[in-house]
C-alpha cells in the first residue's frame, strides 16, 4: 500500500521526529517521487505549523519540534534530490542573515543548487555582513544566496549587497534573494539580482542569471 502523505503531515505537525524519518524512508523504498515527498508530505505539514504558529495554536518549543521532523525528513530526502548533479554548474554561497535563525527553506535551497550541479557552500545562519563579504573573497562564487524570514531581518541583506559595493566585489557576483516575506519589488529595491520565491524555481532562475 503506498505510504500516505496526509498522515507523513501529520506526524510532522505532531513533531514526531522518528516517525516523520522512518515513513519518508518506507515512502523512497515504495519508490515514491522525492519532490512528491518533500511537498505533499513534509512542506504540506510545514504550511499547517506556520499557520497554527500565526494563530496562537502552536507555540516556539512545538515548532521545533516540527522543524526538527522536517530536518530528519529532509536528511533521508537529501541523496535522491542532489541524485541528478552530475558536473559542476558553478559554486554557489547561501546563508541566513544576522538576527535571523530559520535555516530549513535556506537548506532546501542548498540542496536544490547541489542536486543542479553546483558547488554549495553553506554559511549557516544569524551571519554577519561580514561573513558574506570574506566568502565572496574566499570562494569566488557565481552566485550568492541569502534568505531572511523575518521582516525585521530583511533588511540586513541590503547591507550585505552595500559592503560588497564598499568592497569593489559586488559586480564579481550575482546575488539572490528569498524568504517567505521577501517578495521580486524587494529584491530589486535593494538591488539584488535575482529573487528565489521556491527552492525549485530558485535553480531555473539562478542558471538563467548565469546564461546557462
Ligand atoms: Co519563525 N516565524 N520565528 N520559527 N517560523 C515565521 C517565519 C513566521 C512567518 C510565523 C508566523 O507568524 N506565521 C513569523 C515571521 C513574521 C514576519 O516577520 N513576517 C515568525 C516569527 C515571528 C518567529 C519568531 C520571532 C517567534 C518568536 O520568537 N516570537 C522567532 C524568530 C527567531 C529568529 O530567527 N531570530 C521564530 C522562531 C522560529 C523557530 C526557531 C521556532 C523555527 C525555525 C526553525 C528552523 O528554521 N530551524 C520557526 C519556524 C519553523 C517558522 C515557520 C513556522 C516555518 C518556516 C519554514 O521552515 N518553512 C514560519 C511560518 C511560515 O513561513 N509559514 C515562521 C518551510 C520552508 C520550506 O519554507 O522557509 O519559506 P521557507 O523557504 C522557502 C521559500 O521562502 C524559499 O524557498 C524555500 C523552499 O521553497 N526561500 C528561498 C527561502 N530562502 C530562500 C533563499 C533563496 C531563494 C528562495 O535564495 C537565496
Amino acid at each position: 500500500m503506498a505510504v500516505d502523505l496526509g498522515k507523513m503531515s501529520d506526524l510532522l505537525i505532531a513533531g514526531k521526529v522518528e516517525d516523520v524519518s522512518n515513513m519518508v524512508q518506507e515512502a523512497i523504498d515504495d519508490g515514491m517521487d522525492s519532490s512528491e515527498i518533500l511537498q505533499g508530505g513534509l512542506i504540506a505539514g510545514m504550511d499547517v505549523v506556520g499557520q497554527r504558529f500565526k494563530a496562537c495554536e502552536m507555540y516556539i518549543p512545538e515548532v521545533l519540534r516540527s522543524a526538527k521532523a522536517m530536518s530528519a525528513g529532509m536528511i533521508k530526502l537529501r541523496p535522491l534530490l542532489i541524485e541528478s548533479g552530475a558536473k559542476t554548474a558553478g559554486t554557489f554561497v547561501i546563508g541566513t542573515v544576522k538576527g535571523d535563525l530559520h535555516d530549513i527553506g535556506k537548506n532546501l535551497v542548498a540542496m536544490m543548487f547541489e542536486g543542479a550541479g553546483f558547488n554549495v557552500v553553506n554559511l549557516g545562519i544569524d551571519l554577519d555582513t561580514q561573513v558574506f563579504v570574506d566568502a565572496v573573497k574566499e570562494h569566488k562564487p557565481e552566485l550568492l544566496g541569502m534568505s531572511a524570514l523575518l521582516t525585521t531581518t530583511m533588511p540586513r541583506m541590503g547591507e550585505v549587497i552595500n559592503a560588497l559595493k564598499e568592497a569593489g566585489i559586488r559586480d564579481q557576483v550575482k546575488i539572490m534573494v528569498g524568504g517567505a516575506p521577501v517578495t521580486d519589488e524587494y529584491a530589486k529595491e535593494i538591488g539584488a539580482d535575482i529573487y528565489g520565491a521556491n527552492a525549485a524555481s530558485s535553480v531555473d532562475k539562478g542558471r538563467e542569471a548565469l546564461g546557462d
